[in-house]
């Protein structure tokens, strides 16, 4: 099987499909964007966004603050209004906790904030 390389567009579900079928692939992906995650340990919210996350195949930096610290102030600074976790943000975009995310896939806007 050869070597595919996808380029900037729908990576993630193209390089699944072709890994799924053999093909050896490399990614690069122009436009991809930070997406940060502020969690807590036992929090279903927070497995459930990044289950949601991890189906869209993209990376992100999980932040965990169940024992507070400079990431909770962190946190807190970015998104005042903050009483819950988890905190998503992309490309430094304040998207809300899990229910958010899940109403931006609902409504067709979640892959384009990710760049898919
Ligand atoms: N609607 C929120 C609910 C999130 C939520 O209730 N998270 C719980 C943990 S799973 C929480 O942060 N509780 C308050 C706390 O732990 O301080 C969402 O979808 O993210």
């Amino acid at each position: 099987m050869g070597v595919v390389e996808i380029g900037p567009g729908r990576g993630a579900f193209k390089t699944r499909a072709l890994a799924r079928q053999g093909h050896e692939t490399r990614t690069y992906n122009l436009s991809t964007p930070k997406v940060e995650i502020y969690t807590k340990m036992l929090c279903g919210y927070c497995t459930r966004a990044k289950h949601l996350l991890d189906s869209k195949g993209v990376d992100y930096e999980e932040y965990d603050i169940t024992m507070g610290g400079e990431k909770r102030r962190e946190m807190m600074e970015r998104k005042p209004d903050a009483r819950t976790v988890p905190q998503i943000f992309i490309d430094g975009q304040a998207i809300g906790g899990s229910d958010d995310l899940a109403a931006l896939e609902r409504e067709g806007k979640l892959d384009p904030l990710l760049g898919l």
